[in-house]
């Protein structure tokens, strides 16, 4: 019979620590930053009689941080195509479950309404080789087309 010298339990335990970082190590990929800016096409039914105001606010969050608001557009009063000038940069690990979520809101005179919000799975975002990202409106009453549109800087 063979005791095993608590020493070799400690190494294997520390080499299986280690895998376990590394595997962290390549599943989290490089960190770099993306750039955005937003938009919305068609949109229809926020008031009767006039076009919609929108505005967007962006919050964020990670495997190592909950939500919060990261962004926010100007509002964009009366109209149906909005392209808001905003321009947004993010830093983006891979396979860290960094998410997006767009808040579009109508202003109205008693209350602003939020009229969709859209999840977006960054690293789903990032892996689609397109400049533009569309984001159907998925209710009834109002209608319409959000944009992310990627926006390459160009470098110093
Ligand atoms: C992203 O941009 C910020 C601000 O310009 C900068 O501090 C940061 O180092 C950049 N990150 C990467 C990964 O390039
Ligand atoms: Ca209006
Ligand atoms: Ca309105």
């Amino acid at each position: 019979m063979r005791f095993v010298h608590s020493s070799e339990v400690q190494q294997a335990k520390m080499q299986r620590f280690a895998i376990l970082l590394l595997f962290v190590a390549l599943a989290s990929g490089q960190s770099r930053n993306t750039t955005f800016t937003l938009f919305a096409t068609d949109m229809s039914g926020c008031d009767t009689g006039s076009a919609c105001d929108l505005h967007v606010t962006i919050r964020c969050s990670s495997v190592s941080s909950d939500w919060k608001i990261c962004g926010e557009t100007s509002k964009l009063q009366d109209d149906n195509f909005p392209v808001w000038p905003e321009v947004f940069t993010f830093e983006h690990t891979e396979g860290t479950s960094q998410r997006w979520r767009f808040d579009l809101i109508d202003e109205d005179v008693a209350f602003n309404d939020v009229i969709a919000t859209f999840d977006v799975i960054v690293d789903t975002y990032e892996s689609n080789a397109g400049n533009l990202y569309q984001l159907p409106l998925p209710g009834n009453e109002v209608k319409g087309i959000f944009w992310i549109h990627r926006r390459t800087l160009k470098e110093p």
